[in-house]
């Protein structure tokens, strides 16, 4: 069953039940279903945009929801936006996806300024007093559902197409292995443009009748004080955001980390994935919460892989056993020195249908029997996996971001003062990596970092600033002019 189809029924079980809180307050499944058909009946002109893209530029809340909703429900493949993302990062998904229409929240309308695009639709951010009827049809499973950009190991972030098939197992296979109900709440403030915040968190809440409280970004002061004031059940984040969780709590008094401690007591369950947990942080978590840290293991063109189990013990560094419907395999293994790695490779349900536009890196992204190529190292034991390492070194996980140092070479190479340039990530107790460059500067040129970053800011996210940088003379290369990433590292 699609992802609106499933909401229409819980529309249908739980009319009156409040399902979704933002920071103007809270609305019923029958609130946001009627919002969502206010989008797709209004908004846009019960118009059929089967087959075509819809951008989405919305904060966390009713209108970022009601839009998905709503422009799926018209056909469409929704792309949703990074908020916080300059233009240039903008206009790359715009012009990339082609979107016919972006839907775009009246308070960031001026983000697009001078943006070129077919359509822009002010969307709505409250639910309409009567119903607005939409006829429409359900999209069939093989539709195109929701394309997200994600950075790989060729220059700009590329869209990742799923399917309403795809986005539906994917759902399935969550709700299913953690077992959410309609009882659960949670608290939702990782970013809506990447898979953890918008299909782990949103979409398995909404599919399930569960609460979901979006708030407008992450902060650990805050979040650790709506956990004291809230009910929730369920808690799922990225590595960083449990360090810096771990980081506030440190900073208070004696009382109060008595109060957040006993706070984390009503939860059934805490999640974290999208890049390596480090054992220290889900033991301090442990001391702090009372909870061992369910740790999993997916990617945007995969969905959820790899999970340790819900009832029964997680091991700690591992990412557990394949989800329901998901099948995995290690292949060009070798030993190293006390087990054996190899390149993790994965089949079912959950798995995207292509790089949009890109036939011949879909195609390589495959083997000839259709399991996908992750790129990420593994090991198993008793069919646990571990997350060991990458197959490239152009790509870095920093606060659970994908970023390619390609990208940011290309970038870098623009600026006047730069002559060569070299990026890799460095091991970050916080963001698990952050990003180094090395440079050579044209001749008698000057530049710090602090005026890179500045000058990077329109260009670049902000997670892919540089956080170190080092002047060199020249940088290590091979005899092919590859420069030596490894003797590289060694000079920070
Ligand atoms: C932000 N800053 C960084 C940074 N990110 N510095 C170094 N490295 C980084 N990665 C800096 C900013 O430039 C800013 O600096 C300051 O930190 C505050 O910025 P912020 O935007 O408020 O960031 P912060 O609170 O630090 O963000 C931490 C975070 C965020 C964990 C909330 O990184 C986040 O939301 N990560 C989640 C990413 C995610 O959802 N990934 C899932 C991908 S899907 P200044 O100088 O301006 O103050 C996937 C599949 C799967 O991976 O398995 O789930
Ligand atoms: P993304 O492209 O943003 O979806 O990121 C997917 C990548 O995140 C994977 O290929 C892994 O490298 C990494 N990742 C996700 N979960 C984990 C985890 N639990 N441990 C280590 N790496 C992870």
């Amino acid at each position: 069953m699609t992802f609106p189809e499933r909401f229409s029924e819980v529309v249908v079980d739980f009319p009156r039940k409040k399902i979704l809180t933002d920071k103007n307050g809270s609305y019923t499944s029958d609130e946001v279903f009627r919002t969502a058909q206010f989008v797709a009946a209004e908004i846009l002109n019960h118009q059929s945009f089967k087959g075509e893209r819809i951008c989405l530029l919305a904060p966390p809340g009713l209108s970022y929801v009601s839009g998905m909703l709503g422009g799926m429900m018209s056909g469409a493949m929704m792309v949703p936006l990074c908020i916080d993302h300059p233009k240039a990062e903008l206009e790359h998904v715009i012009e990339d996806s082609s979107a016919k229409i972006i839907l775009v929240h009246p308070d960031l309308i001026h983000l697009l300024d001078g943006i070129v695009c077919q359509k822009k639709k002010l969307i709505a951010d409250s639910p309409p007093k009567e119903p607005v009827p939409y006829n429409w049809d359900y999209p069939k499973p093989s539709d195109n559902a929701l394309m997200l950009y994600t950075s790989g190991t060729t220059g700009k972030p590329k869209g990742v197409v799923h399917t309403h098939a795809s986005l539906a197992s994917q759902i399935s296979c969550l709700v299913e292995a953690w077992e959410w109900t309609d009882e659960d709440s949670i608290l939702h403030f990782l970013p809506l443009h990447h898979t953890h915040g918008i299909i782990n968190k949103l979409f398995c809440a909404l599919s399930a009748g569960a609460h979901c409280e979006m708030l407008p970004k992450f902060d650990a002061k805050i979040v650790w004080e709506k956990i004291v004031n809230g009910k929730y059940s369920l808690f799922m984040a990225v590595p960083t955001v449990y360090s810096k969780m771990i980081s506030y709590w440190e900073s208070v008094g004696d009382t109060t980390k008595i109060k957040y401690s006993e706070s984390c007591s009503p939860f059934r369950l805490m999640v974290s994935g999208s890049a390596a947990l480090p054992v220290s942080v889900l033991e301090k978590w442990k001391t702090i919460s009372g909870h061992i840290l369910l740790e999993r293991y997916g990617m945007t063109e995969t969905g959820m892989v790899l999970s340790n189990p819900l009832q029964g013990e997680r091991i700690a560094g591992f990412v557990g056993k394949p989800l329901p419907g998901m099948e995995v395999r290690m292949v060009n293994a070798e030993e190293s020195s006390d087990s054996v790695i190899g390149e993790l490779e994965v089949r079912g349900a959950n798995i995207f249908k292509e790089y949009w536009k890109k036939n011949s890196e879909t195609k390589k992204s495959f083997t000839e029997d259709e399991w996908f190529k992750t790129g990420d190292l593994v090991t198993e034991v008793n069919g646990n996996y571990k997350i060991v390492g990458r197959l490239s070194t152009d790509i870095i996980k920093s606060g659970g971001y994908k970023i390619s140092s390609l990208e940011i070479e290309a970038v870098l190479l623009q600026h006047p003062a730069i002559g060569e340039c070299c990026v890799l990530g460095l091991p970050d107790e916080t963001y698990g990596e952050v990003i180094a460059a090395a440079v050579v500067l044209k001749n008698n040129l000057q530049v710090n970092l602090e005026e890179i970053r500045e000058w990077m800011k329109d260009k670049l996210a902000n997670y892919k600033l540089l956080t170190v940088l080092k002047i060199q003379d020249s940088l290590p290369m091979n005899s092919m002019g590859k420069v030596l990433k490894s003797e590289l590292r060694k000079l920070f």
